[in-house]
């Protein structure tokens, strides 16, 4: 991470997404599901969704100064341990459906807190996802994962009432940025990738 820090010129995005919809989906599958999904499966769903349409998003910068575009969608997922910080990865997140993604993320984190992840379960992640989610904050700037060139923080979602056409009306906010590598993204891919997210999460998956 320090090796990061010191060699990407990291820039973050901040967006908002309404996840109203989301929520409710949410809240009826986990009265039928045998497992817990949290928003994160429905935030790497819609993240390797707007990945295939900004593939400079799942690049990598090699040495000689080239970019590696790669073909599959591999999110790494931070997970918090007694032992500090592991990123072990989701494969394939393209073809799972929320369900599947709820499994993984349980997956992963009870193989991480037991110490059991093996070489493969931490190798080959093409973007990094960080969530916050269950501890709170309004935003965060997180720290690229090498050799990926951005990264995903997300933070809690609260409940507020906006106005529509003059009702007051009771939503859910999602607060989320994108920490990304400004040799590779520019600033105004990153703001229509981050777009994309949110209009995927307010529109329902
Ligand atoms: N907004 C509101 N509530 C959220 C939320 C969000 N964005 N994300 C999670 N929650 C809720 C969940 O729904 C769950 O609620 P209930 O207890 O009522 O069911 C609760 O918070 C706990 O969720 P969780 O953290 O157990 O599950 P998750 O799927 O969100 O995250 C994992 C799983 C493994 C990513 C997480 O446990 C973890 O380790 N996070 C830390 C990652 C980290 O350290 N990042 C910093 C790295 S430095 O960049």
């Amino acid at each position: 991470l320090t090796q990061s820090w010191q060699s990407i010129p990291h820039v973050s995005h901040f967006e908002e997404a309404e996840i109203a919809k989301i929520e409710k989906q949410r809240k009826e599958l986990n009265e039928i599901s045998a497992i817990k999904i949290t928003p994160l499966a429905y935030i790497i769903k819609a993240t390797s969704l707007a990945i295939e349409q900004f593939p400079l998003m799942n690049s990598s910068l090699i040495d000689d100064g080239k970019l590696m575009l790669k073909k599959y969608i591999n999110i790494g997922v931070a997970v918090n341990t007694d032992q500090g910080l592991v990123v072990p990865v989701i494969k394939d997140v393209y073809n799972l459906k929320i369900g599947q993604i709820a499994e993984k993320i349980l997956e992963i984190s009870i193989k991480a807190r037991d110490k059991k992840l093996m070489k493969d379960d931490i190798t080959g992640s093409t973007f990094t996802i960080s969530s916050l989610g269950g501890i709170g904050g309004t935003g965060f700037s997180p720290i690229i994962n090498p050799p990926e060139v951005g990264i995903i923080g997300v933070s809690r979602a609260k409940n507020v009432v906006k106005i529509e056409n003059g009702n007051f009306i009771e939503t859910t906010i999602l607060p989320f940025s994108l920490s990304y590598d400004h040799r590779v993204i520019n600033g105004v891919d990153a703001g229509n990738f981050m777009k994309f997210i949110k209009d995927i999460l307010e529109k329902g998956l």
